[in-house]
Parts: C-alpha cells; structure tokens; sequence
C-alpha cells in the first residue's frame, strides 16, 4: 500500500510516497519557498523585517507550497492513483486567521519564529502564573496561538471581529485537503497554551482571557483513534484519487517522534533544522521546571516533551560563509583540525532572538576573540556551544542511552560526535531524512485502519 507524507516547513514543502509492505519511500518532491516561490518575497519561509521579534508569511504560499509538490510529485512520476490516504504536518505554532467566506482576516501569519508577543506573555503569567503550565504543558509562550491571537485581536479589533476560524497552519492545511473545516490534532493544538492536556479540550477560562469569542472561533479537537477526514474532489487535477482518508495534520515535531521510530518512550530524537529541537515521548506528564521545554500530544497517544533552539541551521550556514568554509569543512574538517573542547573557546550564535535560553538577536557571543580566530576554532566552538546548550536545557526530559539524529545537519561528523560526547549516549543518524514527511506518511497508513 502507498501513503502520501507531506511537510510543510519553515522553508520549503516536502512530499513523500511511502510504500508500507517494502518500508521504503518510493517518489519524493520539494518545493522551496525562496527559490521556487520568489513572488512571495520570503527567502527564509518569511517576510524580512527589520524588528527580528516579528516573523510573519503570507498563508497563500503555503497553500501554493502544497500544490506545488503536488504537481511535481504528479509530473516526476509518482504513482499517485495508486495512493491509499494522506498525512502530513506543519511547521508549529503559525496561525492563520479566516473570515466567513474563508478569506484571509489577516494578511500575514505570525510564524513560529516570532517573539513580538512579550506584553501579551507578561499579560497570560499575571492572569494565571504555574496554572497554565500545569494545565497547556507550557508556560507563556510568545509564538504560541494565545498571546498571538491576543495581540491581534487587540491591534486590529475590527479584523479580529471579522475573524470566524483561528487555524493553526496544520489544521488549516488539513482543511484546503479536505475541502472542510478541519479539526486540530492534539499534538499540535498542545502548542497553543489554550488546551488542557488532561481533558483534551479548551481551557475556556484560558480563551476568555486571550481574546474576545475565541473559544468560539476555534476549530474541534481530533484526538489520537479519530476517525480520519476525506479528500477533495478537486486533488484529482494532481492525479490522487478523492475521498481517499487524511489523517489530520499535526505539527513537524510530533510527525518526526513517529517518523523516527520514536512514539514509544525509550529513545530521544534531536531533529537539526531551522530550529534545533530535542524530543522524546514521555511515558509520564511532566514539565520543565525552568519553564523552557513544552509538552505536546503525542500523535501515537499520551504525550512527547520537547524543548526548542531557534538558531539552528540559519546560524549554522550563517557562521560557516563567515569562516568561508563548505559544507565538508565545516560538518569534519574543522573537527580534525580542533581538539574536543576547543582549549575552553566557546561562542553561541544569537542570530535571531533565542528561546531557549530566551535570548535577544545580538550576534554572536563568544568567550574569545572571535574576528581573529581560526575558521575551524569558530566553526567547532558554535557547535559545541549549541550542543552543550542543549544538554543543559534538556536534563529535564531524562537521560537517554540512544539518540536518534535527524534533519539535514545529521550528516555531519562533528555535530554528531559533540552529541555523542556532550550527552553520553549513542548517538544515530537516521536514514531518513524526511522524518516529519515520513511520520505522516505513516499517520496516513494509520488513518486506513481507523477510517475501517
Ligand atoms: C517547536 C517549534 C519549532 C517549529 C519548527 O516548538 O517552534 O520546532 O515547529 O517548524
């Protein structure tokens, strides 16, 4: 049986064919935002903006993103008739707001980069403090849907009142699919800091204070076991058959724990992207005392913890064309030139303001003079430097013997070693790449059961 896996992320919108008796992908497609969709002036997946708090797209690329890779997916040769259901995710936490008529309210999404919500995460902890820890499994988060919706609805009260769905891309996503008003799956709705992961619905009390009539602009909740949605009729013209099942789309790091082998507790997965992230499933509800890491759905059932880097791979490119180095360079060379530890030189890459730990943009930070070094001292001192981050960051989510390493930076030597060393552990790159596209692939083939 084939499924269809599609990713849309930060910046670009993979696909993938998966065959479930051979285990292996069997067609793949791409689609970069910068490259492939410049009429949308996002290089990055966003819009350029002088304020590094504020991080927006325009929702109509993503929509674009999807029926690109379709069509290339279509036109490479896959066997699309032959496909049996449809999963996918989204990058987390990006809200897309609909009028009545499914019209944009709001031009531009705020994405998960963005930080712009700092009075409105003050305004969440005054009202409820640990409360809302205890109950959404995160503390205020600022890119998260309720101080996003919050500011909205306060800086443009007449688009708000228009506003009649607050999708996350996810569920917005599921919905083009589909035709409908799709749900939000819970391991992506865990990212919003308006549900309660005990009961699996609406804080009310959460939305009320947000923004006016929220709870009611909100879509319904899918939970794991669901049964799926259906295809529109209008997914022929990319030759896939419609009414074939959709399982809802859910986020790009829950897809991964799944597309990694991983939904089970056991082993912990760190996935190297445009955000470095650190995840495991959580065999017990449990939050980050420093208030960093967050607790999501797990889409195989119960829950995942994860904790978030924001500068990942940008930063990672960005320090390696400062040091005029390749990719060969930078992923060994620089590691065989350095020894581990890099005689005490460390520096962290502030590019874009940081999450964990919270961070404004100020460049990089180094306990070295840094213009004057060696490329290879820069190049192994950020990744030690984000590495160790990482571990300290991540304590709370335990100790783990082996560590599944995915996202495109898996490929390198160095970063691999640094974890290896810095977390004690067996540290393994996957052979797939795409594990958030897999992951939904394999929620598709899951959808087939449920929908019987
Ligand atoms: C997770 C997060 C990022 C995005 C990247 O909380 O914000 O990892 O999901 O797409």
């Amino acid at each position: 049986m084939l499924t269809l896996g599609i990713d849309s992320s930060t910046q670009g919108t993979k696909a993938v064919v998966y065959d479930t008796a051979a285990g292996r992908v069997v067609a793949s497609a791409a689609v970069n935002y910068g490259k492939d969709l410049p009429e949308f002036g996002s290089p990055d997946g966003f819009l350029p903006n002088a304020d590094a708090r504020v991080r927006r797209a325009n929702p109509a690329m993503w929509v674009k993103g999807l029926e690109l890779v379709l069509a290339r997916l279509r036109d490479g040769g896959a066997p699309m008739d032959e496909i049996a259901a449809v999963g996918g995710d989204a990058q987390q936490h990006a809200t897309v707001y609909l009028a009545a008529d499914g019209s944009y309210s709001r031009a531009e999404s705020p994405i998960w980069m963005d930080s712009s919500t700092g009075d409105e995460v003050s305004a969440l902890d005054a009202r409820f403090g640990e409360a809302l820890r205890a109950r959404t499994g995160s503390p205020a988060i600022e890119r998260f849907a309720a101080a996003q919706a919050m500011k909205f609805a306060k800086e443009d009260p007449e688009a708000w009142a228009r506003t009649t769905r607050v999708h996350l891309l996810s569920s917005y996503l599921t919905s083009v699919l589909t035709g409908t008003d799709a749900p939000i799956e819970t391991g992506d709705g865990a990212g919003m800091n308006l549900m309660n992961l005990q009961t699996l619905a609406w804080d009310e009390e959460i939305c009320g204070f947000a923004a006016p009539g929220l709870l009611a602009k909100l879509p319904r909740i899918h939970k794991p076991g669901d049964a799926p949605l259906k295809l529109a009729e209008r997914f022929a013209e990319f030759g896939l058959r419609p009414g074939i099942p959709v399982a809802p789309f859910t986020g790009d790091n829950p897809a991964s724990l799944v597309g990694c082998g991983a939904a089970t507790p056991g082993c912990a997965v760190i996935s190297l992207g445009t955000s470095d992230t650190f995840f495991a499933a959580m065999p017990d509800f449990r939050t980050d005392p420093d208030g960093y890491g967050h607790v999501f759905g797990n889409p195989a059932g119960g829950f995942m913890s994860l904790s978030c880097f924001k500068n990942g791979s940008l930063a990672r490119d960005r320090v390696r064309r400062d040091c005029g180095a390749d990719w060969t360079f930078f992923d060994e060379t620089a590691f065989a030139l350095t020894p581990s530890g890099n005689g005490g030189k460390r520096a962290f890459p502030y590019f874009e303001t940081e999450l964990t730990p919270k961070h404004d943009a100020t460049g990089i930070e180094a306990n070295f003079d840094w213009n004057a070094a060696a490329p290879e001292v820069r190049i192994r001192a950020i990744v030690e430097g984000q590495i160790a981050n990482m571990r300290e960051r991540t304590r709370w989510i335990g100790d783990f013997k082996t560590i599944y390493v995915t996202g495109g930076a898996s490929r390198s030597k160095g970063i691999l070693a640094t974890i290896r060393e810095m977390f004690g552990a067996d540290a393994r790159t996957l052979e797939v790449s795409d594990s958030a596209a897999l992951g939904g692939a394999l929620l598709a083939a899951r959808a087939i059961e449920t929908a019987k």
